[in-house]
């Protein structure tokens, strides 16, 4: 929430922040809203994402008491919507390549906010272009290790597979593969940390710190990775899931021990459940930038 001595209100920047305050010159963030649905298999909705989560944002308190920061003197720059390709979900995927690429050259923090996963992909190879010793970080219920599936390489449920054949890749919160991907899992070197239904402990810092393989890191959150009854607005939720301080408290290690040079937040379907779940992406959004901003040397 601005401090309202500009009396003015934009609902499509996050935290409503006036043009000035998220003045792209300025920004440290840059945040680009991709309302891309056209790979869901199940229930769609993941295109009013974007909007529901900015609408959301505006009722934030600016202020982080925990990291005694304002997150709006940050500089977070909203883009306009990135229009959808509907033809391929590569075409897709490269129109969000080329859009995030320019801000990365610039030295900004690019966050995506969608949208059905497959946008993530877009955006780290935008990444990887710049950062060869890249390594994502990517907080799932699902695995997304499938080779294909329903006839695409290009869909949501492909987008880590994709990743690990440019980057390595780190999984947290995953209770759901195929058995081909458990297959894949034992022979390939992406490192999938479970979440057990009876004890559904998140790994410790450490372990997920030790696992990651370089300094500067991509975090993508799917929010299905989070337990159902915090967050029902996803399209494939599943029993079990991290709690909202479970998920915190990887990403406050995670901000503080490497660099957190991009991030996404995906899958958001507002129609889907209470309008709490909005809240709750912003909320975690406005987390990432306040982290990845923390302690970032950008080099
Ligand atoms: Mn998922």
């Amino acid at each position: 929430m601005t401090n309202c001595d500009t009396n003015m209100w934009n609902p499509l920047s996050f935290l409503s922040l006036s043009a000035k305050e998220a003045d792209l010159d300025t920004a440290k963030v840059v945040l680009v809203p991709v309302p891309y649905d056209s790979t869901t298999t199940y229930k769609t909705g993941t295109r009013d994402g974007p909007l529901e989560l900015l609408r959301a944002s505006a009722h934030l308190e600016d202020f982080d008491h925990e990291l005694g920061i304002d997150v709006a003197a940050i500089g977070i720059h909203t883009t306009p919507f990135l229009e959808p390709v509907l033809n391929s979900p590569q075409a897709m995927i490269d129109r969000v390549r080329k859009t995030v690429q320019p801000f990365i050259e610039q030295k900004k923090i690019v966050g995506l906010l969608g949208g059905d996963h497959t946008i993530t992909l877009g955006s780290i190879q935008a990444y990887r272009a710049l950062y060869p010793n890249l390594s994502v970080l990517y907080f799932d219920a699902h695995g997304d290790l499938r080779d294909s599936y329903m006839g695409s390489k290009w869909g949501h449920a492909n987008v880590a597979r994709r990743i690990s054949e440019i980057c390595p890749v780190v999984e947290v919160g995953v209770r759901s593969i195929s058995k081909e991907e458990a297959e894949f899992i034992e022979k390939s070197n992406v490192h999938v940390f479970f979440m057990n239904s009876v004890d559904p402990k998140p790994p410790s810092h450490l372990d997920v710190l030790a696992a990651l393989s370089s300094p500067k890191v991509y975090i993508s959150v799917d929010l299905d990775c989070l337990d159902p009854s915090l967050m029902p607005a996803v399209g494939t939720p599943e029993p079990g899931g991290l709690s909202w301080s479970q998920l915190m408290g990887l990403i406050e290690a995670i901000g503080k021990e490497r660099d957190i040079v991009g991030f996404d937040v995906v899958e958001l379907s507002p129609d889907l459940g209470p309008f709490s779940c909005s809240f709750t992406a912003a909320k975690l959004a406005y987390k990432l930038i306040a982290y990845a901003t923390l302690t970032n040397s950008y080099e």
